[in-house]
């Protein structure tokens, strides 16, 4: 069996690359199965993973490191009840650090069947990656490009995703200075919304090529942990209840005032997710750091009356800060379209201080 370890920033692609990889081998025949990772409770990764028909586990409340024997444990559950040829394990878009803390317990402590973590990649969003390494300013404080950097830092196989939206110019510039500042590593320019880009990365795991750095990072962890400390996550469900035929463009005002509210703080997007349920509809609508301008065309049609959104926002932010905004966009978006919106399962919090399980050289 094969262990595919994914990290990499919020937002750069973890999720999209896994889904297009793990259908890739399914249609081969093959079974895959899928552990996400978050700091919160109410996973959307989890949620879409599953309505994709990928058997999938979570371990929640904290990063894989800090969280290890629960990591240990679901991929043992993982492997009962699925006996998967392959599994696919995304850690949190905020976790650094991951080659000391998870790729070298695994390959020393596991003891079942499962075989050494066969590869590990760390994506980053091609546009973040050009900026910092033009030494173009980023959008967020010095502390998070701290994690930013020390997770391209630790990678063996570096993912430059999202390519298509840069030039083709942009690209090459990108992979000039790629290959001065990272001559011992192997960056792959990747769009992942396209079955080529997705199979050459499976290609490049499957065959060996990928496989984790023996060496772990010098990273220092008062840094890191301030980095972590600076971001806010916010996890709730949001339920509207809508006149018949409105839902769609409900949830596009409502996106709307959120990036507005957000922009008039001043705030900077890690990523903001959110699984929009109505009937039988189920999308997932998501919010990278850099916007893209055609977000609207990926807010589904939504037939019925009852519109549910799970939100996973993580913003550079105070966690009471981006709640408020939440609630006054889906309060003024509610009341626009004569409709009732109404808010629980909020949880709001930064991240804790990273304590790793195991940390081994
Ligand atoms: N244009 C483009 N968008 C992408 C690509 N890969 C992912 N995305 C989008 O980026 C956003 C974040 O992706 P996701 O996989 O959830 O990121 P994660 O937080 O790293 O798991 C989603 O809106 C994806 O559709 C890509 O190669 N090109
Ligand atoms: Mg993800």
């Amino acid at each position: 069996m094969d262990l595919h370890i994914v990290g990499g920033f919020l937002g750069s692609g973890k999720t999209t690359a896994i889904i297009g990889g793990a259908k890739l081998l399914m249609a081969r025949g093959l079974r895959v199965g899928v552990v996400t990772n978050d700091q919160g409770r109410y996973l959307v990764d989890t949620a879409f993973f599953r309505s994709e028909a990928v058997p999938t586990v979570e371990v929640t409340g904290g990063c894989f490191c800090c969280n290890y024997s629960d990591l240990d444990a679901q991929l043992d559950q993982l492997e009962r009840t699925a006996r998967p040829d392959a599994i696919f394990a995304e850690s949190v878009g905020s976790c650094a650090d991951i080659v000391a803390t998870v790729v070298r317990p695994l390959l020393t402590l596991r003891r079942s069947d499962l075989e050494a973590p066969t590869s590990f990649t760390v994506f980053a969003d091609a546009r973040l990656l050009r900026r910092r390494l033009l030494g173009q300013p980023m959008p967020f404080s010095d502390d998070v490009v701290y994690v930013f950097d020390k997770q391209i830092e630790e990678s063996g196989l570096l993912v430059a995703n999202k390519v298509d939206l840069l030039s083709d110019d942009a690209v090459q510039e990108l992979a000039v200075l790629a290959d001065e500042r990272f001559p011992d590593k192997r960056v792959r320019f990747q769009n992942s919304l396209v079955a080529e880009g997705v199979g050459g990365w499976l290609e490049m795991l499957t065959s060996g090529e990928a496989t984790a750095p023996g060496q772990a990072l010098d990273i220092d962890y008062a840094r890191y942990g301030a980095g972590e400390a600076a971001l806010a996550w916010l996890d709730e469900r949001l339920v509207f209840e809508v006149s018949e035929g409105t839902g769609r463009s409900l949830l596009q005002r409502f996106f709307l005032l959120l990036l507005s509210n957000l922009r008039r703080e001043g705030l900077v997007i890690g990523h903001l997710k959110f699984l929009v349920q109505s009937g039988v509809v189920e999308a997932k609508v998501s919010f990278p750091a850099l916007v893209e301008e055609d977000w609207h065309t990926t807010v589904p049609d939504l037939p019925g009356t009852r519109v549910t959104l799970v939100v996973n926002a993580r913003v550079e932010s105070e966690p009471s800060q981006v709640r408020d905004l939440v609630q006054e966009a889906a309060t003024v978006a509610a009341l626009e379209a004569g409709a009732t919106v109404v808010i629980s399962d909020v949880v709001a919090f930064h991240p804790g201080f990273p304590k790793p399980t195991y940390r081994m050289q």
